[in-house]
């Protein structure tokens, strides 16, 4: 029973991410304005960005700069190992976040950084 779940949330895990990152990956005909807002109409349409997520421990903070460095576990929708790297982020995504949080969060990659889009302590 309980290993059913196991699969089954697994499964529901995959498919999440899938659809995470073929949304990320499709080939971008012209996007229509109304699906873009915000930031996202700003940004250099070079390149796909691609989504990833992981969990990760806070080990800096430069609210002046806008950063965040996440020492992270592997990153699903990317393929990435765990690391310790920094990400840019808004001042309001930080928040009630300090060095030494264990955190889950997602970005946005362009190919040379990596945007935060969410950000929480982990429960
Ligand atoms: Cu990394």
């Amino acid at each position: 029973m309980k290993k059913t779940l196991i699969v089954a949330s697994s499964l529901a895990l995959a498919a999440t991410l899938a659809a995470c990152q073929k949304k990320a990956e499709a080939p971008a005909p012209a996007p229509s304005s109304s699906m873009m807002s915000g930031n996202m109409a700003e940004m250099p349409m070079a390149g796909a960005m691609k989504h990833g997520m992981a969990a990760g421990k806070v080990t800096a903070i430069d609210a002046a700069k806008g950063t965040i460095t996440l020492d992270h576990g592997a990153m699903s929708g990317l393929d990435w190992p765990a690391m310790t790297m920094g990400f840019t982020a808004k001042l309001e995504q930080l928040a009630g976040i300090k060095v030494g949080d264990q955190v889950d969060f997602e970005i946005d990659w362009d190919g040379k950084a990596g945007a935060i889009t969410k950000i929480a302590k982990a429960n």
